[in-house]
């Protein structure tokens, strides 16, 4: 497949409440997407890094920087999406920078040839259960509000994000008032270490699905040391940046679920070797999120619809996050999203949304 040109263009998007995590707290989601350009079709990626080097070492400014400088020039005049792989493999790092680049020309890719991208994945659903991340908040009844609120509209998972001071009573008090059958789920973005250890210990009477990240991002080691001190399973987000991590986690005891977010991992090919290996090994993986758009978020459902995906996952319906998003909005229905059957993606930004939200463009001849 020959690409003749890539669009970057930078989108802010104000999301429907802040968004509070132990590494600080978003307002408006500031979002690269990129456009591949054929003679015949064109694809869609979303870059999900986020505006400061806060969740990983990746930020937007610094993935459009390595797209225009490193990545788009290395792509062969021929690509097709394992090309891409072969191509970027050689810059180290950059992997939401990578994943939108390799899922931009996947997405050509498959619109040319008709396949969706699920079908191209190896799904087996049409349909996902949806989950939803709850940032932390400025008091426990506001907290229960905003449950109640995600139970009424049929979200089949809670997570709570979770710090240091907001950790014990925010999880019991959800368990008082909504009950112990409710699946939930917590999540450290890397805020403990391992002298924690025995105050992480507390959340094991509230039967948690999962903590995920409790201690820092490069430290296996002592996530294996955790797990024999705790009884709630260990899953891993920011750790894991490739199927050889995963590999390493599971020998070491490191983690006993994953969560695999696309863009963190460096792409959909990648993220689908880690649903492989950690399937071959009895470990459940289950789909996360980086408050993407429609277009993000069809790439995403359609990953959690591979048949290792065993936990709902942080796939929300659009308008928890935003009030209008760019592509027709996925819904709810019955806790479950839609997998999208059309060819790539499966959907398209609507033009006059997209420009609406739109900061700047910007248009690189290969
Ligand atoms: O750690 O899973 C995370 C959002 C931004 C950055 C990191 C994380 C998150 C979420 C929200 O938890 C997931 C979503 O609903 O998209
Ligand atoms: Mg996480």
């Amino acid at each position: 497949m020959k690409i003749t040109g890539i669009e970057l263009r930078r989108i802010a998007m104000p999301l429907v409440a802040p968004f509070r995590t132990s590494f600080g707290t978003e307002t408006r989601r500031d979002v690269l997407l990129l456009r591949v350009v054929t003679p015949d079709t064109e694809g869609w990626g979303e870059c999900v890094a986020m505006s400061a080097p806060l969740y990983s070492s990746e930020y937007v400014d610094a993935a459009a920087d390595v797209l225009r400088r490193f990545l788009i020039p290395a792509l062969p005049a021929q690509a097709d999406a394992y090309a891409v792989g072969r191509a970027l493999h050689p810059f180290k790092g950059h992997r939401m920078a990578k994943a939108a680049l390799e899922t931009a020309v996947l997405d050509a890719w498959l619109r040319g040839t008709g396949q969706s991208l699920a079908s191209f994945l190896g799904a087996t659903a049409d349909r996902v259960a949806a989950g939803v991340s709850v940032g932390i908040m400025d008091s426990i009844p506001e907290l229960l509000d905003a449950v109640a609120g995600y139970l009424d509209e049929g979200y089949v998972r809670i997570k709570l994000k979770i710090q240091p001071g907001w950790d014990v009573e925010p999880v019991r008090a959800v368990r008082e008032r909504f009950g112990d059958g409710v699946p939930l789920q917590v999540d450290a973005n890397a805020a403990y270490t391992l002298t924690d250890a025995s105050h992480l210990a507390r959340l094991d009477e509230f039967g948690l699905l999962l903590i995920e990240q409790p201690l820092a991002d490069d430290d296996l080691v002592q996530h294996a040391r955790l797990a024999r001190k705790i009884a709630t399973p260990i899953c891993l987000d920011e750790s894991i940046e490739s199927a050889e991590h995963a590999a390493a986690a599971i020998s070491l005891g490191a983690c006993s679920v994953v969560n695999i977010k696309p863009g963190r991992v460096g792409g959909y090919l990648e993220a689908r070797r880690i649903h492989d290996v950690c399937r071959a090994h009895g470990v459940a993986v289950w789909c996360g999120g980086m408050l993407e758009t429609g277009i993000g978020r069809a790439a995403n459902v359609a990953l959690a619809a591979l048949p290792g995906f065993t936990l709902p996952g942080d796939t929300s319906g659009s308008r928890r996050y935003y009030t209008t998003d760019i592509t027709p909005p996925f819904e709810l229905e019955d806790g479950h999203l839609t997998v999208p059957t059309g060819p790539g993606i499966g959907v398209e930004p609507i033009p006059a949304l997209l420009d609406e939200v739109t900061t700047d463009t910007e248009w690189i001849t290969l």
